[in-house]
């Protein structure tokens, strides 16, 4: 088997200077990709339930509508690779079409849960090489095997791209792009923009889930650096920001109150509030342009009945 890529850094490394450092400035933010733990990916696949948020089972239904065809755009011989990959729900359904794949390389931050949906992908898929990787797909990543493997596909749905700013989002396409390389292509799942209260809705669910899953940061902070946040004296909002056009996920300060990390002390005022997570939303004009401003072509995009969601098939 020539498919290799290089190992990903470990990040738990960065943890503590990322925190220090978000905590340090003006507006307290802290890195959205600290939430997925092993407890952080399994409730965000309990947020993939909740009523309130559609870009899932929305998706899921048009990947199951679209397969065949994206099976074909693929064509035989391919090699796909999954950033983030999560519990690899999506790609099995791409995967049940394909023919002759080459290789499937699932690429996430938590090893547990890479590791164990890998084993279970392995199940129901035995004569498919699974090349699990564990990483932080943020950072650029290249071959190690042989440069003639043509057919790489990157997959990336679930608007995972909405979780870095348009200027990220447009580095994070170069780097697939070089990835990929000359016949490779993308599919990206993009959330689109709708009507601010099935927005915040999404981001607000009743039960609580998304509530748990933004404090899971504080939770972590607490366990693997020795923080002492009182986890009932920050509450979990989600607002929409119509001028950057995407949802903010906060924790907000209730009441004045210090936090101790690693002997250094931070001060929070009532209502100030930590900027956990930017979740941007497009429109499929603005998402097309920010893929041509990578180098992408622009060669085919699905979307839902109700224009929740759109999916670009995007050759590099
Ligand atoms: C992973 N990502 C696309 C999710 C989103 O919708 O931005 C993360 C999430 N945050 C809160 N709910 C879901």
């Amino acid at each position: 088997m020539d498919v290799k890529v290089t190992e990903l850094a470990e990040t738990p490394t960065g943890f503590i200077d990322d925190v220090l450092e978000g905590l340090s400035k003006p507006q307290k933010t802290l890195p959205c990709k600290y939430f997925y733990d092993e407890v952080g990916s399994n409730l965000f696949e309990s947020i993939c339930d909740v009523d309130e948020y559609y870009i899932t089972r929305t998706e899921l239904q048009l990947l199951d509508d679209i397969k065949c065809e994206l099976a074909q755009l693929i064509g035989p011989d391919s090699v796909i690779i999954e950033p983030g990959a999560g519990a690899g729900i999506k790609i099995q359904k791409l995967l049940a079409e394909l023919t002759a794949l080459k290789a499937y390389v699932p690429i996430d931050i938590s090893s547990d849960f890479l590791f164990y949906s890998a084993e279970k992908i392995r199940e129901n898929f035995s004569d498919i090489e699974i090349r699990p990787i564990q990483g932080d797909f943020t950072e650029p990543y290249q071959w190690t095997g042989k440069k003639s493997l043509t057919n790489r596909v990157v997959f990336f749905p679930g608007s995972t791209i909405g979780n870095f700013t348009p200027a990220q989002a447009e580095q994070f396409l170069k780097n697939q792009k070089r990835f990929a390389g000359k016949e490779g292509a993308m599919i990206i799942g993009v959330d689109l923009v709708k009507p601010l209260q099935k927005l915040e809705s999404a981001y607000n669910d009743s039960q609580g889930v998304t509530a748990e899953f933004n404090k899971n940061l504080l939770v972590r902070i607490n366990n693997e650096l020795g923080g002492n946040f009182e986890l009932d004296q920050f509450e979990h909002t989600a607002v929409f920001n119509p001028a950057e056009s995407r949802i903010e996920m906060r924790l907000v300060s209730q009441q004045n109150q210090s936090v101790k990390i690693n002997r250094q002390e931070f001060h929070f005022d009532e209502y100030e509030y930590i900027h956990t997570e930017n979740s941007y939303k497009y429109t499929i004009e603005a998402f097309t342009a920010l893929a041509e401003r990578a180098g992408l072509k622009s060669h085919k995009v699905w979307t839902d009945d109700e224009n929740l969601i759109s999916l670009h098939y995007l050759k590099c």
